[in-house]
C-alpha cells in the first residue's frame, strides 16, 4: 500500500482499492483529495493488469461532498464561481469514472453527502452499508444536486422521488436505496468489505473488454432509440466476438472446465 495525503491506493491480484482518506471531515473533497484520487484513477484505467476498481471512504463516512470548509464566505463581497470548481473537478471525475474501461465498485461505508452521494452514485456497482444514508445535502445551502445527480437521480428513481430526494435533503437509508433501484444493494455493515472483495475478485478474473463494451451500451441506451441500439449492439457485440476472451469462453464452456480469461488476456 502507498499512503498518500487524502487517499488510500492498495493494488490487489487483479484490482484496485482507493479509499478517500479525510476521515476527520467525513471524507470531503479538497484540491488535493482531487488530485490525487484522479491520479490513482489515471493509474488503473492505464493499468491492464487491473480488472476492477473498488472506491471507498476511510472512518465512519463515505463522502460528504465538498469540503466546506474551503468555501467559508469572507468579509469581501466576492462570490466563488462554483461552475469553475464543477468544470475543472467534478464533471472530469464523473466522467473518468464513467469511462474507466472496467468495473467501478463503490463500497459505500458510511454516509454519503452531496457530491458525495452523487459520486457514489457514478460507479457501477453501489453495494452500501445497511446504516448508510444516501443525502441530496444541495438545497440546505442553497445549491441544486452537482455531479451529475439531476442525471443519475432522473434515470435511476424517476422525477417524482429525484425531486423530494432534492428538495427535502431527506437522509434516504441504503435499505430504501437499494428498494428504489438507485443502488444495487445494502449489505450488513461488518459484511460490506467481504462481499465488495469477492465481487472485485470476480471482475478481476473476468473478461474485462467485454465489461468495457457492457459499459459503453449500457450507458448509450438511456438516450438512444431502439434502432440506434440495436445498431451499436451489432457494433459491440461485433468487437467482442473477435476477442481472445470470446474464444476462451466458449472453449472453456464446450470443454465444461472454468474460463481462464486472465491467460487470454496474456496472449
Ligand atoms: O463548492 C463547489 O466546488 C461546488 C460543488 C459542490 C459539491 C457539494 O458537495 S455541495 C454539498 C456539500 N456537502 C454538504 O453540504 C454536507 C455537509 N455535511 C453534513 O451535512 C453532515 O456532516 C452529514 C449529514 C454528512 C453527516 O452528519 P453527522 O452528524 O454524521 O456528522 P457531522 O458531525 O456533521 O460531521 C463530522 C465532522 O465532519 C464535523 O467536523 P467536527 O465538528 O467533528 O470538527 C463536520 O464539520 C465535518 N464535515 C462534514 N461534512 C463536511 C465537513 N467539513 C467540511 N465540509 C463538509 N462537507
Amino acid at each position: 500500500m502507498s499512503p498518500v495525503a487524502t487517499i488510500l491506493h492498495e493494488k490487489r491480484n487483479g484490482y484496485s482499492v482507493i479509499t478517500l482518506s479525510r476521515p476527520d471531515r467525513l471524507n470531503a473533497f479538497n484540491e488535493a483529495q482531487h488530485k490525487e484520487l484522479r491520479a490513482a484513477l489515471d493509474e488503473c484505467e492505464a493499468d491492464m493488469a487491473c480488472g476492477a476498481v473498488v472506491l471507498t471512504g476511510a472512518g465512519r463516512g463515505f463522502c460528504a461532498g465538498q469540503d466546506l470548509s474551503d468555501r467559508a464566505p469572507g468579509n469581501s463581497n466576492e462570490r466563488p464561481d462554483l461552475g469553475h470548481t464543477l468544470e475543472t473537478w467534478y464533471n472530469p471525475l464523473v466522467r473518468q469514472i464513467r469511462r474507466m474501461p472496467k468495473p467501478v465498485i463503490c463500497a459505500v461505508n458510511g454516509v454519503a453527502a452531496g457530491a458525495g452521494a452523487n459520486i457514489a452514485l457514478a460507479c457501477d456497482i453501489v453495494i452500501a452499508v445497511k446504516s448508510a444514508k444516501f443525502i441530496q445535502a444541495f438545497s440546505r445551502i442553497a445549491l441544486i444536486p452537482d455531479a451529475g445527480g439531476t442525471y443519475w437521480l432522473t434515470r435511476l428513481v424517476g422525477e417524482a422521488r429525484a425531486k423530494a430526494l432534492a428538495l427535502t435533503a431527506h437522509p434516504l437509508p441504503a435499505t430504501d436505496a437499494a428498494d428504489w433501484g438507485l443502488i444495487w444493494k445494502a449489505v450488513d455493515d461488518d459484511a460490506l468489505m467481504t462481499e465488495v472483495a469477492a465481487l472485485a475478485e470476480q471482475f478481476a478474473a473476468g473478461p474485462t473488454h467485454a465489461y468495457a463494451l457492457t459499459k459503453q451500451a449500457i450507458h448509450q441506451a438511456s438516450t438512444n432509440s431502439l434502432d440506434a441500439q440495436l445498431d451499436l449492439e451489432r457494433e459491440l457485440q461485433r468487437e467482442a466476438g473477435m476477442s481472445d476472451d470470446y474464444k476462451e469462453g466458449v472453449a472453456a464452456f464446450l470443454e465444461k472446465r472454468p474460463a481462464d480469461y486472465r491467460k487470454a488476456k496474456t496472449k
